[in-house]
């Protein structure tokens, strides 16, 4: 096995989407009452991004809904950190509720917001999870040895190594612990970033991360795979040495920002069957699939 593009890539672009957008790209992914579900994000005329869902019964087929779902005008108290755009969702099933980790852009620069639903109609907004700058957040799906985890990205003077804390109740954060780095000389040079929500697998938690190489004026963003320890999550077992999908199509290579593969979504079938949610070029909708094992063997 190896990844498998869909062969009717992309399955959502801006024309799928029921009112005018710039662009539709960077879903979360989520299973919801036996569909799938996507929190894709859609850059409006303005440049400004909001959340629309799109929905479908096989993972393949999506409709987009009429429209957005959450933006960053109902935010309300907290629109001041959000209000150049909400970015990149990432859903983590935890107990009954969905939390949303997700960029808030703002003059501030980019943090991480939170926000839990049940049903994802109503959207509770929980605000700020982390101080500028900070993105690429996602939560793992349950506790581990009593404490919430996740794994982010902040930036200080030039680093964008990836990092994981801990905490009672999603809002207050600690026990900081640095996870990894980017690998110099590489596919992976410059930055690095969690892009899906971990997965707990026998071997270890299992997550996909995106690296970027800059070439002068362009960078070029791939996906790679890296696991985790399960019990201590700062621990990384291993990783991919070579990216796992890389831009090569015309739809990953050309769009609004060139040479782009960006994930914060997928699914894991019951069947260890897996989904990868991603967007070619920051401009629309791709599906790959593979299977856990696969992703497993890559990482050691
Ligand atoms: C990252 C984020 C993503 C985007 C990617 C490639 O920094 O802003 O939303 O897909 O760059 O442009």
């Amino acid at each position: 096995m190896s990844i498998i593009r869909y062969n009717k890539n992309p399955i959502l672009s801006k024309d799928d989407v029921p009112f005018p957008v710039n662009s539709i790209f960077n879903p979360g992914a989520a299973k919801f009452k036996n569909e799938y579900v996507l929190v894709c994000r859609v850059e409006m005329l303005t440049g400004r991004s909001s959340f629309v869902l799109a929905k479908s019964k096989d993972g393949k087929n999506f409709k987009v809904d009429s429209k957005t779902c959450l933006t960053p005008d109902e935010h309300k108290n907290f629109n001041k950190y959000v209000e150049w755009g909400i970015e990149d969702s990432r859903v983590a099933k935890i107990g009954s509720k969905y939390y949303l980790t997700y960029t808030g852009y703002s003059k501030h620069m980019p943090l991480v917001m939170l926000a839990e639903t049940e049903d994802f109609k109503k959207f509770n907004l929980l605000g700020p999870i982390s101080e500028p700058s900070n993105k690429d957040c996602a939560l793992f799906p349950e506790k581990i040895d009593g404490s919430f985890y996740k794994i982010d990205r902040p930036s200080a003077d030039g680093r964008h190594d990836i990092w994981v804390s801990k905490s009672p109740d999603l809002m207050h954060w600690g026990g900081y612990e640095f996870l990894t780095e980017p690998a110099a000389g590489t596919w992976e040079a410059d930055k690095i970033g969690i892009s899906t929500q971990p997965v707990k697998t026998k071997d270890g938690w299992l997550v996909l991360y995106h690296g970027v190489r800059g070439f002068g004026i362009s960078s070029i963003y791939k996906l790679g795979v890296m696991l985790l320890d399960l019990h201590k999550p700062w621990i990384l077992i291993g990783k991919s040495s070579e990216p796992i999908l890389s831009p090569d199509l015309e739809y990953e290579r050309i769009g609004d920002v060139s040479n782009v593969i960006f994930s914060n979504g997928w699914i894991i079938e019951d069947n260890g069957e897996v989904k990868i949610y991603y967007s070619g070029a920051d401009t629309n909708i791709c599906l790959a699939t593979t299977s856990i094992e696969y992703l497993i063997s890559l990482c050691k």
